[in-house]
């Protein structure tokens, strides 16, 4: 937690391939600024943001000449990292949620234990290689880079569902769902560490 007890942070990453910065609240709205250059994962971003009720704002320039792994893979590895600094020690957080997520024809489920813990089990499979200019692969490459820098476990699971846009899209608001009540302050945790054994860092 930083200084004065709002749940908020900062990252700046510069490589040689992607510079980005990042700025969270997890307690605030769902506000969000988001501008990395690659349209359809700034449409993923903002529901990220919307539905997890954690602001962001988010600028990432990186080499899109290449393509856009670098830019994708480098935005999730600065969120993650945010997202670990904002919440501390994790003191008072519910810890676990789980959801099942339904948008037309799809339904994807997602479940994190804010753990300390990174892994990511990831069972969701695309029909088609690219959703208009973006490799739908990189979708797995966001939640990876997400779980690892956030020291969260995150199991995702498309369940069903045809179409590309619709199955990217539910894996990012069931992960925002998730998040959104796996962060929040547990009032009957009474400020203590979710963990028999103390710790969640
Ligand atoms: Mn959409």
């Amino acid at each position: 937690m930083t200084q004065g007890g709002g749940r908020t942070a900062s990252v700046s990453r510069k490589t040689n391939e992607t510079q980005v910065s990042v700025t969270i609240d997890v307690d605030g709205t769902g506000t969000s600024t988001i501008a990395t250059g690659v349209g359809f994962f700034d449409h993923m971003l903002d529901q990220l943001s919307r539905h997890s009720l954690i602001d962001m704002t988010i600028e990432t320039k990186g080499d899109l000449h290449v393509d856009d792994h670098h830019t994708v893979e480098d935005t999730g590895i600065a969120i993650g990292q945010a997202l670990a600094k904002a919440l501390g020690d994790r003191r008072g957080i519910t810890r676990y949620a789980s959801l099942d997520l339904a948008m037309d024809e799809t339904m994807t489920r997602a479940a994190v234990d804010v753990s300390g813990r990174p892994f990511l089990v990831w069972n969701v499979a695309f029909s088609a290689p690219k959703i208009g200019t973006f490799d739908t692969e990189l979708v797995r490459e966001f939640f990876q880079a997400l779980a690892q820098h956030a020291g969260i476990t995150l199991h995702i699971q498309n369940i069903y569902g045809a179409n590309n846009h619709h199955i990217a899209e539910t894996c990012f608001k069931a992960v925002a769902r998730v998040l959104r009540t796996a962060t929040e302050i547990d009032p009957r945790q009474a400020g203590r560490v979710p963990s028999t054994k103390g710790s969640l860092a």
